[in-house]
């Protein structure tokens, strides 16, 4: 007689969800799902259809390509007038343990990182109350002048804003203004795009319980908007698994994909019109947004180009003419932050679980749908998670990193604190092992081609 099948089958059976049914016609079409289908993905136990989903939609997008770049991360100061509850990163000025780097730190800081083949440098601070606004686009035009090569991913929407109310360009009447502003600046200085940081969770409840002072949604969006426009591209951030609910993370992802909306319109892309009655209308953010639905997911999507050399992004600098047609930015990647709890004041709550991750990564990739890449930052997710989660819908790992300042990893004897630092052969390692073709890119996700320390972009 032969022996009986492995009882497999009835578990995944049980675990089927059909809710996910009209879903997965959505997503395969290419059609934007709503809120409440973003609910079910996070309700589901049918775990491993989100997955399959989500990986589908990013080999659409990418093929067997994995993303991973070789940068630094440059925290010039911990100082911060803010105390965020979930940040164990800030002090106080006279604190101990608090920093500031001088010019010539950071030069010698880009200095090695050209010398270990590095193609960016992603630089973010605290809110420095004593810090002159002459400081930033100082540190940015010494960098570039010790390393021209290097791309500047600089600056929070949080410090961009901080930044326009040091210099005392900031207008509560006319925000824009100043932030456009300072954006200027500091593109004139180097300035070659913003990270994602500082998003937090674009609600009301949870930013007066654990980040009050920080700005608030309609700001952080203000400051990317600008920067689009001014020819910048940009990342977009989610930081979760605290005091948030997941109904509050897909109303963020919401806000981001219309924000996208507006922004890949301006690029020329043609979309559906935004129905009326989705249930997003009471979202003042969205609310005022009248671009139509634009999604990259449908097949043969073409993403949006990077900029080239020909369309710089528009500074005040006389050396560009202003007739030069300059590319319009977008975002270019969400990057979910699963909450870290180590040291901070809510370090009580546990932080969200591997599978809320990976599931969290599944969900950024089927509602950004707009989005072109979704990023594990392994720093965050850990190597090991990461690597997982690029058979769920991430195509992105970040980098070699080498300094992390703003999450910390202090427990246990071999803990390597804030030096976190990887390999390339690690990297590409892990790449390799979860199936996919490892890809070096740059800041702008243009294919880099490279000889030992010396590089150039594909095209
Ligand atoms: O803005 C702070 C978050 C962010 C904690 O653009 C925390 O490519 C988890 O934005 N637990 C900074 N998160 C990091 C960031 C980033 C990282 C990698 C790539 C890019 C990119 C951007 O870290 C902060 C804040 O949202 N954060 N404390 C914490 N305890």
């Amino acid at each position: 007689m032969p022996l009986a099948e492995p009882a497999l089958a009835p578990r995944i059976a049980s675990n089927r969800d059909p809710r996910l049914d009209p879903i997965r016609e959505k997503v395969l079409a290419g059609e934007r799902i709503t809120l409440d289908e973003g609910e079910v993905l996070y309700d589901t136990r049918d775990l491993w259809t989100v997955f399959e989903l989500a990986d589908t939609i990013r080999r659409r997008l990418h093929g067997t390509a994995a993303y991973y770049n070789i940068n630094r991360h440059l925290n010039y100061s911990n100082v911060c007038a803010l105390s965020c509850k979930f940040c164990e990163f800030y002090r106080k000025r006279d604190e101990p343990g608090a920093y500031t780097r001088d010019l010539d730190y950071i030069r010698e800081e880009a200095r090695s990182a050209v010398e270990a083949g590095a193609t960016e440098m992603h630089i973010v601070g605290g809110l420095h109350p004593y810090l002159e606004w002459s400081y930033y686009p100082k540190m940015l035009a010494a960098i570039r002048e010790a390393s021209p090569s290097l791309h500047l991913k600089a600056f929070t929407a949080v410090e961009i804003v901080h930044l326009a109310k040091i210099a005392k360009v900031f207008k509560r009447d006319d925000r824009k203004a100043g932030i456009r502003w300072v954006l200027r600046e500091l593109i004139d200085a180097g300035l070659g795009s913003l990270p994602g940081g500082g998003a937090e969770v674009f609600d009301d409840r949870v930013h007066d319980e654990a980040f009050k002072g920080k700005i608030r949604s309609d700001v952080w969006l203000d400051v990317h908007t600008c920067a689009h426009e001014l020819g910048l591209n940009s990342n977009a951030t989610i930081l979760y698994g605290h005091i948030d609910h997941r109904r509050e993370r897909l109303i963020h992802m919401e806000i981001l994909r219309r924000a996208q909306d507006k922004a890949l319109a301006a690029l020329g892309y043609e979309g559906t019109e935004a129905p009326r009655h989705d249930g997003t209308e009471e979202i003042p953010a969205v609310a005022d947004i009248d671009a139509p639905h634009i999604t990259l997911t449908r097949p043969d999507t073409p993403l949006p180009r990077p900029p080239s050399a020909s369309e710089p992004p528009s500074c005040r600098s006389a050396s560009v003419p202003p007739c030069l047609p300059h590319h319009h930015g977008y975002f270019q990647t969400i990057i979910p932050l699963p909450f870290f709890p180590d040291g901070c004041e809510i370090e009580h709550l546990p932080g969200p679980t591997g599978l809320e991750n990976a599931r969290t990564i599944a969900v950024a990739r089927l509602m950004l749908d707009n989005f072109p890449h979704v990023k594990a930052f392994w720093i965050m997710q850990t190597l090991p998670m990461a690597q997982l989660m690029l058979q769920t819908g991430a195509d992105d790992i970040d980098g070699t990193v080498v300094w992390y300042d703003i999450t910390k990893l202090r427990h246990g004897a071999d803990s390597p604190g804030t030096h976190q630092e990887t390999t390339v052969t690690d990297l590409q390692r892990a790449i390799r092992e979860a199936g996919f073709d490892p890809v070096e890119r740059d800041t702008l996700y243009r294919r880099v081609i490279r000889n030992g320390q010396e590089w150039r972009t594909e095209g």
